[in-house]
């Protein structure tokens, strides 16, 4: 019997869940609308009221909120309840840019454990669990977000936080920890650390990994579930809507579950910013619908996916998007074609004999966009003749050039030259922006 299941939430007739919705989204509309002069200068200047909003069909007519929106009016700005009803502030990782900042109430607090602790019962975490966090404590929401929903399963926590992979590992083993929750990136440097030391998968006792912050493909599942030997699922979320648990992947694996009574998710084409209908893919829109401390109107995530409708499975009516494709910004434009990274690592796992680690150099030399790839060989390969290394870089660039349709140089590198991550992986260094 799972721990944590609100089944009248999950699983809730799709016209009442849209009739939940409605009604929270006319309140969070006027509540914003009163108590954030932000909002209200929006809606004044699209030319509307709290009155104008009847329910969900009407979202199109409010205003996007971006992240520049945020800054804008950082720090506080955008808060929507007195300081003193705030009881936590978290911070965006701030990879891209000036970082922005979340408040939440303690109801924001309990809200967001309890989609945590619903995503990980969804996959079959229980009390008797023991869950070890190697996301970041601290600002970052990634380790204090996974804590909380934990607890709230009743398992019992590791806070491990990041770095010092050798305790992480002398943990995991001693402790005989059930479920790994980091990056997807960490969770692979893990797996190699392990082999490093001499530990194997059943030296540990690993059955659910959480992974999520940063895109991952399903190459990168099938290989870091063969690794750790445990079930890999997709975690979702942002700061500015609330942090990891927007949504979850259950043991279907069949999308990430929206927890809908507290989120209502659009997609809308990244150019024009219309609404795109299910099953079309478009950048990711989130309106919140119980958040108190800092309410999200149509907050632009620019995460690139697609949303299915249909029951799942496991019996839950909720929305479901697909693994987020790329960032919008994430997007290279080289020689004119948009190359998003994940297609380079999609072909780069199709080949037995490297490891999924790389590095995608982007450069201007002579007026022209060039395009370099180093990837790590595997111990195997690094051992074969210079002819076979160079056949087999000759083999991935002719794939990557059929993925994308430009070339790019290949440089097979040797096992372990390619920096590790903590957190979220930088695979990227486009050093044109460094021209600017
Ligand atoms: O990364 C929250 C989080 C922590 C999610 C732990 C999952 C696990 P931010 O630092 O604000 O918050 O970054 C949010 O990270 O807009 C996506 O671009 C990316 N992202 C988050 N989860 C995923 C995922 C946390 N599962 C930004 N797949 C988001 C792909 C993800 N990208």
């Amino acid at each position: 019997m799972p721990n944590y299941w609100n089944e009248a939430m999950e699983c809730m007739d799709p016209e009442e869940m849209r009739k939940l919705q409605d009604e929270r989204l006319m309140q969070t509309v006027k509540r914003v609308y009163e108590n954030v002069p932000f909002y209200r200068k929006r809606m004044d200047e699209a030319g509307i009221t709290p009155e104008d909003i009847h329910g969900v069909e009407d979202l199109p007519k409010l205003p996007f909120t971006t992240k520049a929106d945020l800054r804008d009016y950082y720090p506080f700005g955008t808060f929507a309840a007195p300081m003193e009803d705030i009881v936590r502030i978290q911070a965006s990782s701030g990879t891209t840019g000036k970082q922005i900042i979340a408040g939440y109430t303690q109801n924001d607090i309990d809200n967001w454990d309890e989609c945590v602790a619903r995503g990980l019962t969804s996959i079959g975490v229980t009390r008797k669990d023991k869950v070890h966090v190697s996301y970041g404590y601290g600002l970052f929401t990634g380790g204090l977000g996974a804590h909380g929903g934990a607890s709230k399963v009743g398992a019992a926590v590791v806070p491990a936080s990041v770095g010092n992979t050798k305790r992480q590992m002398t943990l995991l083993h001693d402790l005989q920890s059930t479920t790994l929750c980091c990056t997807p990136s960490y969770a692979l440097h893990l797996a190699e650390a392990l082999q490093e030391v001499g530990l194997t998968k059943e030296d540990l006792n690993l059955q659910y990994g959480v992974f999520g912050a940063e895109p991952w493909t399903e190459a990168m599942r099938t290989e870091i579930e063969n690794k750790l030997g445990l079930k890999a699922y997709d975690i979702y979320g942002l700061t500015e809507v609330l942090g990891p648990g927007v949504s979850m992947e259950c043991s279907e694996k069949q999308g990430m579950h929206i927890q809908a009574d507290h989120f209502i998710a659009e997609i809308v084409d990244p150019d024009t910013f219309e609404p795109l209908p299910a099953g079309q893919e478009g950048e990711l829109v989130f309106t919140t619908i119980t958040k108190e401390g800092m309410p999200m109107i149509r907050y632009r995530t620019k995460d690139l996916t697609v949303l299915h409708t249909e029951r799942c499975a496991c019996g839950r009516t909720s929305p479901r998007m697909e693994k987020i494709r790329a960032r919008t910004d994430d997007m290279l434009i080289i020689r004119g074609v948009n190359v998003f990274p994940s297609q380079i690592e999609s072909v780069i796992l199709r080949h037995a004999e490297v490891e999924p680690h790389y590095m995608i150099y982007v450069d201007r030399v002579d007026n022209t966009d060039t395009l370099e790839i180093h990837i790590e060989v595997n111990e195997t390969t690094f051992s074969d003749q210079v002819k076979k290394l160079e056949d087999l870089a000759r083999e991935i660039s002719a794939d990557i050039q059929s993925v994308l349709g430009i070339k790019a140089a290949v440089l097979l590198v040797e096992p372990r030259s390619i920096q590790r991550s903590e957190g979220k992986a930088v695979r990227v260094i486009d050093k044109r922006k460094l021209y600017k």
